[in-house]
């Protein structure tokens, strides 16, 4: 008998992948979380029925998710992850050398548990790193109480659903502000421009509410989420994530530039992914300071 997953992105349209096993499934206190194994991405996890990751599609995301906001900044030392239970982030992060401490904040302690278990090579590098604290806690609580303040933090969270709703709100994005070092840099994943151009507009909005100076959008191709083309935020009150990219970075990283182990993210991508299709444009163009 053939086993298939669908996710459905509207009523009537969905993405359908052929299983191969139930590795885990379990409800936490705050969802339900799956992990499959797939006859064509590896291992998938799944989380209220919407996929996460797969394994061979996660490095687009992670990369895409952590790189661009720490190489624009020029001393990424303290980094605030937000979500990310599975490692991904926060293992990209951990490659800079310029990052001397890494707090990763997550609710649900299932999700670090299992990927723990079944993504070894996502959850490794934040468990053996020392400059890694993982704390299991609620990170809307956690920014509204937090006395540190961070160079760049990475808003790594699920889809707009169950306990990630919060993390899309103008209150949360205020503290998010007040969480930064002056010159702090928040990238938060932002959905897909097709299928949720009102969840942008809702973070474009909030953003510019929360005060940033400037808030841009980028976007990757990722196989497994809906329609195929993934987008991001980025808001800082003083750097501009393509202007504000040196050059300089090469010596400052330079093992992720020469034999580089990245395999989607680097100057190039970095910059053309902020060029943002014609359709995306209009539509953050009508919506609070414009484009
Ligand atoms: N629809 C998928 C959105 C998922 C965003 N976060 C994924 C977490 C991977 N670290």
């Amino acid at each position: 008998m053939d086993l298939w997953f669908t996710e459905f992105h509207r009523d009537g349209v969905g993405i359908t992948i052929k299983v191969k096993e139930t590795i885990f499934i379990s409800r936490s206190k705050y969802q339900e979380i799956a992990i499959v194994d797939t006859h064509e991405f590896g291992k998938m996890l799944v989380i209220d029925g919407l996929v996460m990751l797969t394994e061979a599609d996660e490095f687009i995301y992670h990369e895409m998710m952590a790189h661009p906001a720490l190489m624009v900044h020029p001393r990424p030392e303290d980094v605030l992850i937000i979500g990310g239970g599975d490692g991904g982030t926060a293992r990209e992060t951990l490659r800079h050398q310029r990052v001397e401490r890494l707090t990763m904040c997550e609710i649900d302690e299932m999700v670090i548990e299992a990927c723990r278990r079944y993504f070894p090579a996502l959850s490794k590098r934040v468990i053996e790193d020392p400059r890694a604290t993982i704390l299991v806690e609620d990170a809307i609580k956690y920014v509204k109480g937090a006395t540190d303040r961070f160079d760049v933090i990475l808003v790594d969270s699920s889809d707009p659903v169950g306990p990630a709703k919060g993390l899309f709100s103008v209150e949360f994005f205020t503290d998010l502000r007040s969480s930064l070092k002056e010159d702090g840099i928040v990238a938060l994943q932002s959905e897909s421009p097709f299928y949720h151009a009102d969840i942008i507009i809702q973070i474009k909005d909030g953003l510019e509410k929360a005060g940033f100076m400037y808030v841009n959008f980028y976007w990757a191709h990722i196989p497994t989420y809906p329609g195929g083309v993934w987008c991001w935020a980025m808001a800082s009150d003083v750097y501009h994530p393509v202007e504000d990219l040196g050059e300089d970075v090469k010596k400052r990283e330079p093992h992720l530039f020469h034999r580089s182990p990245l395999r989607y993210y680097d100057l190039h991508v970095h910059r053309a992914a902020f060029t943002l299709p014609r359709y995306m444009k209009e539509f953050l163009k009508r919506c609070g300071k414009g484009e």
